[in-house]
C-alpha cells in the first residue's frame, strides 16, 4: 500500500480556522517519501465521527494515518502516544453536542499509537522544529478520532499505523485573540504554519521511508 491518509479538523469553539485543516489541505495529493497523500477535513462533531473516518480509510486504503488537530495554547508540535476510551467535552461540538461517556462502548481503556512516535519526534526535532511526546490527547474530538482510528484498525486487523498530532495556534489566531479580547488571554503560544507543515512532512517522511516499524521501538 502506497497511500497515506492525513486528516485535519475544521474550526471549532468560535474559531473559523484550524491549522490542522490548512495542513491537511496543503498536503492533499502530494507525494511524500514515495507515498501518495490523501487528506480530508473532518467536521468537529461527535455524531458520525467514526463513520466519516471509516469511509475515508476504506476509500484511501492507507498504510498510515496521521490525524491532526489544534491544541489551543500548546507551544510545540505534540505527538500523542495514547488514546483513551473516554470523552468529556468541555465545550459543545459544532453540532451543539456536549458528550460525556465512552468513545467506544465496551472498547479497551486505551490504545497506544501504532505510528513510531519516538522516531517521528526525532525527525521533527532534527528538522529544527520544537516537538514533544504527550501521554494525553485530551477528552474531546481529537482523542476520540485517534481512538476510533486505532480501534477500527485493531478490530478489523487492518495493517495500518495510526496516530495523532496536536498542533499549536497559527500566529494569526493569536492575533485574533489579542484583537478581540474577552477570550482566554493566557493561551497565546503559536507556531508558523510553515513550520507546522514542515513538522508534519518530516513525520510522514519518517514513516514512509520505513525508517522503523513501531513494533521495533521500545
Ligand atoms: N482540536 C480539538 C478538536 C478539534 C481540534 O482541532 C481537540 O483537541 O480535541
Amino acid at each position: 500500500m502506497n497511500n497515506i491518509l492525513v486528516t485535519g479538523f475544521e474550526g471549532y469553539g468560535g474559531r473559523s480556522d484550524n491549522p490542522s485543516a490548512e495542513i491537511a489541505l496543503a498536503l492533499d495529493g502530494q507525494q511524500i517519501g514515495g507515498k501518495q497523500v490523501t487528506s480530508a477535513v473532518l467536521p468537529v462533531t461527535n455524531h458520525n465521527l467514526r463513520n466519516n473516518l471509516v469511509s475515508l480509510i476504506e476509500t484511501v486504503n492507507p498504510s498510515a494515518i496521521f490525524c491532526l488537530g489544534l491544541s489551543p495554547g500548546e507551544s510545540v508540535v505534540r505527538i500523542e502516544r495514547l488514546a483513551a476510551n473516554y470523552s468529556r467535552f468541555e465545550i459543545a461540538d459544532n453540532a451543539g453536542e456536549q458528550y460525556c461517556g465512552s468513545v467506544v462502548s465496551g472498547g479497551p481503556a486505551a490504545y497506544e499509537a501504532t505510528l513510531p512516535v519516538e522516531p517521528m519526534l526525532q525527525s521533527v526535532l532534527s528538522s529544527g522544529i520544537p516537538a514533544r511526546l504527550s501521554e494525553s490527547a485530551g477528552t474531546y474530538l481529537c482523542n476520540a478520532v485517534m481512538y476510533h482510528a486505532l480501534d477500527y484498525c485493531a478490530t478489523t486487523s487492518r495493517a495500518c499505523q495510526c496516530g495523532f498530532i496536536h498542533l499549536p495556534f497559527m500566529p494569526s489566531q493569536v492575533c485574533d485573540v489579542l484583537n478581540h479580547g474577552g477570550v482566554d488571554q493566557t493561551r497565546l503560544s503559536s507556531m508558523s504554519l510553515t513550520d507546522q507543515k514542515q513538522a508534519v512532512v518530516a513525520m510522514i517522511e519518517c514513516v514512509a521511508g520505513g525508517v522503523v516499524d513501531s513494533t521495533t521501538v521500545t
